[in-house]
């Protein structure tokens, strides 16, 4: 079914926001949904993954490419443009089953319409279909030009622009600033009538048109950098796109789309409200996806532009891996890998403030550079930059990252990347933990002090709950690594041991395991504190808080901002330890620390909705598991998120809750979780869905799981090697390859 987000009316306020909302893509580069007629004033931006620059001295960025879907037309002299004249009516799209932006546009005296897509499988190829209906008899004039004046927040990236034509396109070459890594692009147009020119700079096309004639330009591009593996000549790829032409390439284009939603398509029944939004937040989190390569991971605003650095964040390993274990291992592995790729960044970063091991980057760039900085947000009141921890205090970015690799290995079964780098990540993040660790003698016990946990207004405190549990998440995957190695690559454990000059630290990590200090709940009221001394702070409610705030905008977190000294909290932090780990707690201590905290959270990041979403629907709170869900998912369509903090502009796609939304439909209602037993499905779904489908994949084996309000159906794949085994609603179950088998799920079963 395609699912097309469309937007009718224009309301030119809204390009920020739309531009986000339609963003297309294919992982090479991210699409902003904006208008032919569009430049920099309206956010167009091609963001490119994994290409960053740093001009001036200004934050480290990615790099926007010349736009090569800029049109200038006119009809009988008047603009066909938005911005110059107000149209008849107008609409534009994205088409979320082919990743295909649209927009349709009537100006009295013609119609334009535009059809454009990055392609899913030749990544370097864009294609705009731009078309001119003549109502009237008149003349169509039109320049078509790659359009240097794209968004940019840091900006401008490029250097030593040069257009030129060559070979029938018009190449445009350019170096970035920092690293001087060229950007090619070639642009070929091909039009159906008139006269086209190609000139220094553009391509000119003039034509007489009678009435209802259409005047259909075909326009095509080819996109590299310098440090693509696969860098090409631009002017013969643009060539060979136009030679497949627009309806083959949109057509071999649509059919990728098709098989790889095949592949992870979730389908919610009786809620189509629901269903939609989750469908169309993983089609955002699919756009921003690197299908191609492990040199990038997924950032934080996906390829929505350069808001976050273009960085890579945990948002990847917590937010986003989960769904892709389970249904496009392949592209886990990917993710996991950049981790890999940027092991010696990490042990540079871990240098620098005095520790060893691995200090994975808190905004990861390319080649393991952290793009965080010191000074991210500016004191509303005095324009000063505060000093905020980000960089230096999220250690549980390593932890993070060593929970992502295991998962990756526990769901895949997958050795090959504990051979080649994996378990070397492990070790140095243990390593890396260890050393940031303090043993406190008279309590025997190891610390974790001066860190800024998942909740970020409260920096630089002590035994943060979600960093020890994940330090301990992180030392178990150390272990659990070297115990595999030591059965089945004894020589590769030894020669780990060595080249990392790891035996003396290998006795101290493991008593750093048993003795790390993990917060456990009070015996009377089962919670949890999020850190040492927080229940000490004044208690508000985020409504009392934010009754005090002076200016839009204001930091609330810390150094000084007004949740500092207070309970309220930016995102699940203890939450999110029990929304994880659920069979790791007894319910009431879920249930009480629920009830606790949510009521004390403001919210302040699109990480939390979907998080409360699971830890609700672990503790049966059904009240606030889909709203909190509803909310997660149609954040993007909606577009109600924070635009700003401070003066910084932080608005874009939100992978994070993307793959949130995800977690809430699949590990949430679905109730899919991997135990030391296997796999279980203990379902719970809302009351008004009839059902929930989706893929599967579990250590090569490969299923369909239906499930309604009383059943789970099992739809094991032909092609499994082997029989999938699985506990359903506490009952084990087996399917034989292409065997389906359904079993009841009464509602007393359910958790
Ligand atoms: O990683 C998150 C962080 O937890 C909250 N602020 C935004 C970051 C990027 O999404």
């Amino acid at each position: 079914m395609n699912t097309i987000i469309c937007e009718e009316g224009l309301r030119p306020e809204q390009a920020e926001f739309l531009g986000s909302k339609l963003l297309m893509g294919n992982g090479y580069v991210g699409c902003r949904g904006t208008l032919e007629e569009y430049r920099a004033e309206q956010l167009t931006a091609l963001t490119m993954a994994g290409l960053f620059d740093q001009k001036d001295g200004g934050w480290r960025e990615p790099v926007n490419a010349p736009n090569p879907f800029w049109v200038q037309a006119r009809f009988n002299g008047t603009p066909l443009s938005v911005l110059d004249t107000q149209p008849v009516s107008h609409r534009q799209w994205v088409e979320t089953d082919c990743a295909c932006q649209g927009r349709e546009s009537d100006f009295s005296a013609a119609r334009v319409t535009a059809r454009r897509f990055a392609h899913r499988e030749q990544r370097h190829i864009l294609a705009l279909r731009y078309t001119v209906q003549a109502a009237v008899a008149g003349t169509c004039e039109m320049k078509i030009a790659p359009d240097l004046c794209v968004w940019d927040i840091n900006g401008p990236h490029l250097e030593q622009t040069s257009f030129r034509p060559e070979g029938g396109a018009l190449r445009v070459t350019a170096v970035t600033s920092e690293l001087g890594t060229a950007v090619d692009l070639a642009q070929l147009v091909s039009c159906s009538c008139g006269r086209t020119e190609l000139r220094g700079d553009g391509f000119y096309i003039t034509a007489e048109l009678a009435a209802g004639q259409t005047l259909t330009a075909d326009i095509y591009a080819a996109l590299y950098k310098s440090t693509d593996p696969d860098a090409a000549d631009p002017v013969r790829a643009v060539q060979s796109a136009a030679r497949q032409g627009f309806d083959a390439l949109l057509a071999s284009h649509r059919r990728s789309w098709e098989q790889l939603w095949r592949q992870v398509q979730v389908k919610i029944e009786g809620d189509e409200q629901a269903d939609l939004a989750l469908r169309y937040s993983m089609y955002l989190l699919l756009v921003s996806t690197p299908f191609h390569t492990d040199r990038v991971a997924i950032p934080a605003r996906g390829l929505s532009g350069q808001v976050y650095k273009g960085a890579m964040f945990w948002d990847t390993e917590l937010y986003m891996l989960p769904m892709f274990l389970a249904s496009l291992p392949q592209v886990a592995r990917n993710l996991v890998r950049y981790r890999v790729n940027t092991l010696d960044g990490a042990r540079a970063k871990a240098r620098e403030y005095g520790y060893r091991g691995a200090f994975y980057q808190w905004e990861s760039q390319e080649d393991g550079r952290d793009g965080c900085t010191e000074y991210n947000i500016n004191d509303i009141f005095t324009g000063r930059p505060l000093r905020t921890y980000f960089r230096d205090k999220q250690i549980h970015i390593s932890a993070d990252v060593a929970f992502g690799l295991w998962e990756y290995f526990r769901w895949t079964g997958d050795e090959s990347l504990l051979l080649e780098g994996g378990a070397e990540v492990l070790f140095e993040c243990a390593r890396f933990l260890y050393s940031w660790s303090y043993y406190k003698p008279e309590k025997k016990r190891y610390e974790m002090l001066d860190v800024t946990g998942a909740d970020e207004y409260h920096e630089r405190v002590n035994n943060d709950f979600y960093t020890n549990v994940m330090t301990k998440k992180a030392l178990e995957a150390f272990r659990g690594a070297a115990d595999y190695l030591q059965t089945h690559a004894p020589d590769r454990l030894e020669e780990l041991l060595d080249r990392l000059n790891f035996r003396e630290d290998l006795p101290a990590i493991l008593e750093f395991e048993r003795e790390l200090y993990v917060p456990s709940p009070d015996p009377k009221t089962g919670l949890i504190e999020q850190y040492d001394g927080h229940f000490r702070m004044e208690d508000l409610t985020p409504d009392e808080l934010r009754a005090r705030i002076l200016r839009p905008n204001e930091y609330l977190g810390s150094p000084v901002g007004l949740a500092v000294q207070t309970q309220v909290i930016k995102q699940a932090d203890v939450c999110l330890v029990t929304a994880l780990f659920p069979q790791e707690y007894p319910p009431e201590v879920r249930r009480a620390n629920f009830r606790y905290y949510e009521p004390r959270t403001e919210h302040g990041s699109s990480l939390s909705g979907c998080i409360y979403a699971l830890a609700a629907v672990k503790c049966g709170l059904a009240e606030y598991a889909y709203p909190y869900f509803l909310q997660a998912a149609t954040l993007d369509l909606a577009g109600a998120y924070k635009r700003y903090v401070g003066d910084l502009y932080i608005g874009g796609t939100h992978p994070a809750a993307n793959g949130g939304s995800w977690m809430v439909a699949v590990r949430g209602f679905g109730g899919l979780s991997l135990q030391q037993d296997g796999l279980h499905l203990d379902p719970a779904l809302p009351q008004g869905w009839s059902g929930l489908s989706f893929p599967l994949c579990w250590q090569g084996l490969r299923c369909r799981v239906h499930i309604t309000q009383d059943t789970v159906r099992v739809e094991a794949d032909r092609e499994n090697p082997g029989p999938l085994r699985l506990q359903v609603c506490a009952l084990a179950c087996q399917a034989a390859p292409g065997e389906t088998v359904e079993l009841p799920c009464p509602k007393e079963a359910k958790p």
